[in-house]
Order: structure tokens, then C-alpha cells, then sequence
């Protein structure tokens, strides 16, 4: 076995034992979870008890207030109305005696068409690097504070490269975060070429044995020929240096911005092949349910939630939680 392999397998290993959470961490998570999706919940539960009037007879008029209740929730045409049909067809078989199990089913039904679509991305072995790609203003680089968080909470080599050179607020705001998290931040001058950054990232971080590199990237959308252009030249860049490493792309959208966020998704996810998605700012608002949206209707994994401005308020997506959340 070369030091290499040795050193790698050393990193695994750490990395495994590291991902096995504690029941006290699994409650504080859950707790985030509740806290980013109260707004949703109390909405989406408001919204139903105003359909059922506290008694739940499954005729067309109520299960039409449903759907809309659940499109109204964010969760997706397709979603919604599958939801109901599913729901249609369990009502035949068991009899629902009210809201609450009500609730139950279709937690579990939209647990079900999650994990279904669910594409859950090992993020803890490295090594690897992790493309940022987001319109402005989404929550890119904070986002980038909360996977490096998340990373040395699992014992992971973090370095951070800032790629969004395209305005000297976003180089100096990743610096600032990686002050704070105790990592290291490649960065070179603003208007600087992103691939070359890059190409900088990718040296300093084999020198230092990183675990996971994670760049930061400006993500304009105005043009799709000029984003493909960007993450193709970054793209070559890693191919020709980093070609042994795992590389992946992790698309941000903030829950706030409804039906444009999904719009969104579909813009990047035709000029970039996509990893997962990142949902932010679920704690400030009632847009929640998009998580299932995303998932369900556009076919993208979502691997976690933004919950907060701090480099802890990120929760990992787990579908049965997550409908869990919305429901109970
Ligand atoms: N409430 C809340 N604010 C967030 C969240 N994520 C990011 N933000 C805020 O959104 C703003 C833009 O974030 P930033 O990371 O700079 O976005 P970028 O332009 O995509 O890099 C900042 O004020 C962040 O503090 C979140 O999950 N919840
Ligand atoms: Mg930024």
C-alpha cells in the first residue's frame, strides 16, 4: 500500500466514524429543521384545517381544497396532485378518522415520492471539490461557511477558493469567513480569472492534503453562453489538475424567491450537469415546501437546507424528517 493509500483509507475511516451523529446532535438538528420550517408548517396546517373544517370526509370539494392547499405550500403542481391521487386511492382501503392521521398519510406519502427522487451525496470523503453555482444574492458564500462547518465538525480538511472574482465585497467576505472557521482562503485580484483561482486552489490544496475543496463562484446567469463558459473553463481546469479528485456541482436557491427559484433550477440545470441543490433561507418564509418541488417536479436531489445566517444553521435533507417537519 503506498502513503497515499494508507493516508486516504486513514481519512475514510475517520470520516465514517465521524458521520455516525449522536442522538444529541440528531435533536438539535431537528430542532433546526422545526425552527426553518415553522413558517411553512403553521401555513401549510392553517391552510388544511381551513379545507377539512375538523372533520375529514375525502369528498372531490375537500380533496380539491387539498391540492390546493398543498400547491399553495409550494410543493409543486405535479407533486400536489399526485399527493391527492395517492391519498385518493389510499382512502378507499383505510378509513381516515381525522386531520391528524390525515396529516400522518401524507407525510408518508410525500416521504415516499422523496426518497424515491432522492439522490442522497455522501458529502464526508474526500478528496473532492465542490462548485458553488447560484444567481447573486442566494446565499453562495455563506452557504460555503456552512458545508465548512459541517465538513471539521466530521474531521475533514476544508479549503476554501474564491472564485467569484467578479466583485472585491465577494473576495473579501469568503476571506473573512475563513478567518472566522479557521480555514484557509485561495484568492487572488478582483477581476482575476476564476479558472485561475481555480488552478491555484487545486496546488495549495494537494500540498496540504485537503480533504474537500470548495469554490466559490460568481454564478451570473445573464447569459447561459457565458455561465457554461465559466464553469467549462473551471471545469478544464480541474479535469487537467484534479482529474483523480471527485468533483461536483451544488446549485444554491433561496426558498424566499418561490416559482423564480425554480425557474432557476431549470436554467442551470440545462447549461450545468447539476450534483444537488442547496435550499437557503427556509427560516424566512412559508415557501418551504419547494424542497419537495425541487426534488419531485425538476428531478434534483436536494441535499440540504439553509436554516439561518450562521455557519451551523445548515440542516442535511432527509426526506421522512423533512415531511416529518412539514406535517407533525
Ligand atoms: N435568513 C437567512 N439568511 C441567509 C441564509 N443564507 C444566506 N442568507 C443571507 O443572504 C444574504 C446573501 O448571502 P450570500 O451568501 O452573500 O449570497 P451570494 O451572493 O449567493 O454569495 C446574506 O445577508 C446572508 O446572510 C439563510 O439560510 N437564512
Ligand atoms: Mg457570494
Amino acid at each position: 500500500m503506498s502513503p497515499q493509500d494508507t493516508d486516504d483509507q486513514q481519512r475514510l475511516e475517520l470520516a465514517s466514524e465521524a458521520r455516525l451523529p449522536s442522538s444529541e446532535a440528531k435533536k438539535g438538528l431537528w430542532k433546526k429543521l422545526k425552527r426553518g420550517l415553522f413558517m411553512t408548517h403553521t401555513e401549510l396546517l392553517g391552510r388544511m384545517d381551513a379545507a377539512l373544517k375538523g372533520r375529514v370526509v375525502l369528498d372531490e370539494e375537500t380533496l380539491e381544497y387539498l391540492e390546493e392547499s398543498l400547491i399553495a405550500a409550494d410543493l409543486g403542481v405535479e407533486t400536489s396532485l399526485q399527493l391527492v391521487e395517492r391519498l385518493k386511492l389510499r382512502s378507499r382501503d383505510t378509513e381516515i378518522a381525522n386531520p391528524v392521521a390525515l396529516r400522518r398519510i401524507l407525510a408518508d406519502e410525500i416521504s415516499e415520492l422523496l426518497i424515491t427522487t432522492a439522490r442522497p451525496v455522501d458529502m464526508t470523503t474526500g478528496p473532492m471539490i465542490t462548485l458553488v453555482v447560484g444567481v447573486n444574492g442566494v446565499g453562495k458564500t455563506t452557504t460555503i461557511a456552512k458545508l465548512t462547518r459541517w465538513l471539521l465538525d466530521r474531521d475533514q480538511a476544508v479549503l476554501l477558493a474564491a472564485g467569484d472574482t467578479f466583485r472585491a465585497a465577494a473576495i473579501e467576505q469568503i476571506v473573512l469567513w475563513g478567518e472566522r472557521l479557521g480555514v484557509g482562503v485561495v484568492r487572488q485580484r478582483s477581476g482575476g480569472d476564476p479558472a485561475a483561482v481555480v488552478f491555484d486552489a487545486v496546488q495549495a490544496a494537494r500540498a496540504r492534503k485537503i480533504d474537500h475543496l470548495i469554490v466559490d463562484t460568481a454564478g451570473r446567469l445573464h447569459t447561459k453562453s457565458h455561465l457554461m463558459e465559466e464553469l467549462g473553463k473551471i471545469g478544464r481546469v480541474i479535469g487537467r489538475e484534479a482529474k483523480d479528485w471527485h468533483c461536483r456541482t451544488l446549485l444554491v436557491l433561496d426558498a424566499t424567491t418561490g416559482h423564480n427559484a425554480l425557474a432557476q433550477a431549470n436554467e442551470f440545470a440545462k447549461a450545468v450537469d447539476l450534483d444537488g441543490v442547496v435550499l437557503t433561507k427556509l427560516d424566512g418564509t412559508a415557501k418551504g415546501g419547494m424542497a419537495v418541488a425541487i426534488a419531485c417536479d425538476l428531478g434534483l436531489p436536494v441535499l440540504f437546507l439553509g436554516v439561518g445566517e450562521s455557519p451551523e444553521d445548515l440542516v442535511e435533507f432527509d426526506p421522512g424528517e423533512f415531511a416529518a417537519a412539514l406535517f407533525d
